[in-house]
């Protein structure tokens, strides 16, 4: 400010520095928000992670105490889902949406800057729990009453945070199908939507529907601690299991929310490095539309240990194998649209093909829990660490790198470093699996899961687990650096690397005006 002169205060054109990005209404700002925060938030969930591998690199205890091993697990997992995976998704909508169906902008394009600015707030209000007395949440993700509900005051923030990311989220969901529904450029019917909107407008239905009863279910966990209600409460006459079913309802279908805009990215990345046109659009759309329907009726196959009727467990046995049905449907698209393509192996491609590889081995290991009977074994163990580790991490966390790769170039101008992503693919995808594939196996052998200590049978297999994640934790240092160096400029990009995209008439259908509200009258829409 101590440059600023009189007359800049009668400037009325666009905000410059700070104020640009706090009062940002265009959507690739507001999308490059989004991504930082997302990238910063990944280190910082990663560093938890960190922890917890350095506690469990060999039996006994080190360096935490096992209350704060808890709030690690916790806060962990919150920050990635909420907190990196989801505003990284949120990100890649505000960048590409309006550019892939031909709109200048989000349709709410202040609501979009609201729902941005609560998300940073609301992570650092769940993060703060940690510095209060009895730190943060320790009851894992899931908040299960009653280990909730014996925590410190941390309840109240934990809850309200969830509110905000719920308010966030939901604002975020009804901007993209406002944006889908009325803003499409002429000629681009339903049925040309790149895949990647199309997976984005299914998640938003997903997060409208299960956000408020998440909010709803916390709500019933803060009126149970402070205001004398027995929801969960067996001696008032509540159900612990109550939580649980309020829960997963909202739980399943938002693990589909961090898995639908990453088979839409992986759409839309194969097609390109393959040189051909996605096979099965059609079929892609309607797969996407049956995984999203079906991930409201499978939710308690997460509860099979709590004495569900024997008709319980067969129904949510059915009904979670079913969707094997239309996620399979994608895989053989994926290959199919490989098969005899003119295939080369950038980045971005290389991040999509392992994700196919190995988040359809997350979706075998899943296959293997839905049925009731040995889900009986895996419950609670490392197993089901290493299942969802492989979906959300080669699955949702790879979709994202293939996304950035992907489409870096077009949000700096400058191309990536080829070598570097390459070095990065390789660390990262090599450690991932030194880090979760043992865990399959110490699971396997009964090793519980959120425990800071353990049998010294699982010694070998827990070292190898920590030395993998510490690996992929530091080639993460990579991606930093490469992102860094690209939006700071290098070789110009070129339509090299959207080729295939162009050919194929699926993106690029118009160019985005710059990142001000420079015009004061409506763009022409060509
Ligand atoms: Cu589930």
């Amino acid at each position: 400010m101590t440059a600023t002169t009189h007359d800049d205060h009668h400037d009325h054109g666009p905000a410059k520095g700070i104020m640009r990005w706090i009062t940002t209404t265009n959507h690739k700002d507001i999308g490059t928000l989004y991504m930082i925060t997302a990238l910063i938030m990944f280190f910082v969930g990663g560093a938890m992670a960190l922890v917890i591998r350095a506690e469990l690199f060999e039996p006994g205890m080190q360096y935490v105490d096992p209350l704060f091993f808890n709030q690690m697990t916790t806060l962990h997992a919150l920050v990635m889902v909420f907190g990196a995976v989801m505003p990284a998704f949120a990100g890649l909508a505000n960048w590409m949406i309006p550019m892939m169906i031909g709109a200048p902008d989000m349709a709410l394009p202040r609501m979009n800057n609201w729902s941005f600015w609560i998300l940073p707030f609301a992570v650092c209000l769940l993060a703060s729990t940690l510095f209060m007395e009895g730190g943060a949440p320790s009851a894992g993700w899931t908040l299960y009453p009653p280990l909730v509900l014996q925590g410190g005051n941390n309840l109240p923030f934990a809850v309200f945070s969830v509110h905000l990311l719920g308010i966030s989220s939901i604002m975020a969901a009804i901007n993209i199908i406002v944006t889908v529904f009325n803003m499409r450029a002429p000629g681009m019917t339903w049925m040309k939507l790149p895949m990647f909107v199309w997976t984005w407008v299914i998640t938003a239905f997903l997060l409208i529907a299960i956000m408020p009863v998440f909010a709803g279910a916390v709500t019933m966990l803060l009126t149970d601690k402070f205001f004398g209600t027995s929801f969960f409460n067996a001696a008032g006459g509540g159900d612990p299991v109550l939580y649980q079913h309020l829960f997963w309802f909202f739980g399943h279908p938002e693990v589909y929310v961090l898995i639908l805009p990453s088979f839409g990215v992986v759409s839309q990345i194969i097609p390109t490095f393959a040189r051909k046109p996605l096979f099965g659009y059609s079929s892609m759309v309607y797969a996407t539309a049956s995984i999203g329907l079906l991930s409201f009726i499978v939710w308690a196959h997460h509860q099979y240990t709590v004495g569900m009727p024997i008709q319980g467990e067969l129904y949510f046995t059915y009904a979670t194998m079913l969707i094997a049905v239309p996620t399979g449907v994608k895989v053989f698209n994926w290959l199919a649209t490989m098969w005899k393509g003119a295939m080369t192996f950038e980045t971005p491609m290389l991040f999509a093909i392992a994700f196919v590889v190995l988040f359809t081995m997350g979706g075998f290991t899943g296959l293997m829990m839905s049925i009731s009977p040995a889900d009986l074994q895996y419950h609670d163990t490392y197993f089901i660490v290493a299942h969802f580790h492989y979906t959300l991490v080669t699955g949702a966390v790879f979709a994202i790198l293939a996304a950035v790769y992907y489409w870096l170039p077009k949000w700096t101008g400058y191309m990536y470093d080829e070598r570097l992503g390459k070095l990065h693919f390789w660390l990262t995808t090599i450690s991932v699996n030194v880090c979760f594939f043992p865990q399959h196996f110490s699971g396997l052998a009964g090793m519980p899961r959120r425990i800071p200590d353990y049998a010294v049978q699982f010694a070998e297999f827990n070292a190898m687990s920590s030395v993998g994640a510490f690996v992929f934790g530091f080639a993460q240092l990579i991606l930093a650096y490469v992102v860094i160096q690209s939006i700071r400029g290098g070789d110009k990009a070129t339509d090299e690397v959207w080729e295939g995209a162009k050919e194929h008439g699926l993106e690029w259908q118009l160019p985005s005006p710059p990142p001000y509200h420079t015009w004061t009258t409506a763009p022409d829409i060509k």
